[in-house]
């Protein structure tokens, strides 16, 4: 049986925001059934645990003595056993990594500069002074994002792939910010994403977790 890794408990804004939801959200894509596995307290300080996620992070994907961090390579790694994920044709399957990968190179870390200033640093007296570039910045990767997407219902064309379940894990990220994207185009896309079944699952199945555990 697959199993990754979760918290049982976090703060209420990342509630639905965490990022064992993307594994669940491709296992519920491929079809594959998994057992999610909340964490202990302190398990994620141990030093077994830190032995399969170095910084002692959640996801970690398990399936018998097979280990994987990383939530864009284990989504990868469940793409490779789902047309769902990943298309079969060579180009087709490279764009979806290669969206994949702008999702977590690209746009994640401009997302992540603002939700953190947002999130952790709103009272400092430094925020103010460094969060109109942060935005400027992100707005800007949202800008050649929206028109890299133009009028397809996702980035590679008519079809889902790995590189639309990153990308709009990642935008859905604004949810928690005070950014106001420029953009519509991009909340119709992640709207168009997470309207997907699987997605509705995986949520549900986070949401539940938290809940089952407090
Ligand atoms: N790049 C990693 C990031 C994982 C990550 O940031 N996990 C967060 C939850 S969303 C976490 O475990 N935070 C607790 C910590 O960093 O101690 C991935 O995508 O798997």
């Amino acid at each position: 049986m697959i199993t990754v890794t979760a918290f049982p408990w976090v703060p209420d804004f990342a509630r639905g925001q965490v990022r064992d939801l993307r594994v669940r959200w491709a296992l519920e894509e491929a079809g594959l059934p998994y057992r999610a596995r909340l964490l202990e307290p302190g398990e994620g300080d141990s030093a077994e645990y830190r032995a399969t996620q170095p910084w002692g992070q959640v996801p970690v994907y398990q399936e018998g003595d097979f280990v994987l961090f990383e939530s864009g390579a284990i989504v990868l790694h469940i793409g490779e056993r789902s047309e769902a994920l990943l298309p079969k044709e060579p180009a087709a399957r490279a764009r979806a990594t290669q969206w994949l990968i702008a999702a977590l190179n690209s746009i994640e870390p401009h997302v992540m500069t603002v939700a953190t200033l947002d999130i952790f640093h709103g009272g400092e007296a430094w925020a103010p002074l460094r969060r109109p570039s942060a935005e400027a910045f992100l707005q800007q990767r949202l800008r050649g994002l929206a028109a890299a997407l133009g009028d397809k219902p996702f980035l590679d064309g008519d079809r889902f792939t790995a590189g639309d379940l990153l990308m709009s894990t990642v935008l859905r990220i604004l949810d928690m910010t005070a950014v106001m994207p420029e953009t519509p185009a991009l909340a119709a896309y992640v709207a168009r994403c997470t309207a997907r079944p699987a997605f509705g699952r995986a949520l549900a199945a986070q949401l539940a977790d938290f809940r089952e555990a407090a």
